[in-house]
Parts: C-alpha cells; structure tokens; sequence
C-alpha cells in the first residue's frame, strides 16, 4: 500500500513538472560570430489547448531583452519587424526560423557557444509563464 502512495504520488509531481502552456519543440540558435552583441533563437511552438494564447513577453538570462521578429518585404526588402504580442489560435503552430519569426537576443551577456544550452522565459496574457531550452548549434 505504501509503495502504491509513493508512486502516486510521483505520478503527480512529475505532471506538475511538465505541464506546460504551450508545446515547444526543436529550440536552437546560431552560434555567435565573435563581437556579436544580438542572437536569434527558433523552435516550432504548438497551443495544444482549448484557448487562444497571447504570448506577451519572453525573457531570458543570458540576454538583456528579447523581442518577437519576423520578416516582412518592405519595398522589395527583407526587413525584421517587431511582433508586440503573438496570438496563437487552438492546435496553430508557429514556426520560429530564419527568415520568419524568431526570438531577437538582444545585449547577449556572453557569446552563444555550440553544444551550451539557454532558457527563455514566455509571459502569456493570462499570466501563465513556460520555460523553453534552445541549443546552441
Ligand atoms: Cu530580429
């Protein structure tokens, strides 16, 4: 009987641990060119609820602010936009890559190394926040 407790109870702090708001997969980022002050990090992100989600915020520690872009033709050139607040409608994904949307790294505390790891932080308007990895490639 004791054993069945504690395995229950391990059932349910590990579903605490994992819930998530959003499914995030596939985070990466470039390595940085020596000098560089900004990075862009990318991942495909799925709203796996009933909800439509609003992405508010997203911070990080390694960067001093990070910023939603994308990438609008503007009189026939490429040019990144600020995205303020990022809707994602129920079972939408959203594709974070060059060329597309992308987390701006802005005033990068150290260079982006290959093989090291980072978290962002994404504030959603309903308060809810979710950590995500990105790898360095
Ligand atoms: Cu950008």
């Amino acid at each position: 009987m004791r054993v069945l407790f504690s395995c229950i109870l391990l059932l349910l702090t590990t579903s605490i641990a994992y819930a998530e708001v959003v499914n995030f997969s596939d985070g990466w980022a470039r390595e940085s060119i020596p000098g560089a002050a900004n990075g862009a990090a990318y991942g495909t992100l799925i709203n796996t609820s009933k909800d439509t989600l609003t992405l508010e915020r997203v911070s990080s520690s390694v960067a001093k602010s990070v910023e939603i872009h994308t990438h609008v033709m503007d009189e026939g050139m490429m040019s990144m936009r600020q995205v303020k607040t990022l809707q994602i409608s129920p079972n939408e994904q959203v594709t974070f890559e060059p060329g597309s949307y992308h987390f701006m790294l802005f005033g990068l505390s150290s260079l982006l190394q290959s093989g090291q790891s980072f978290d962002l932080q994404l504030h959603f308007s309903n308060g809810e926040t979710q950590q995500i990895s990105i790898r360095v490639k």
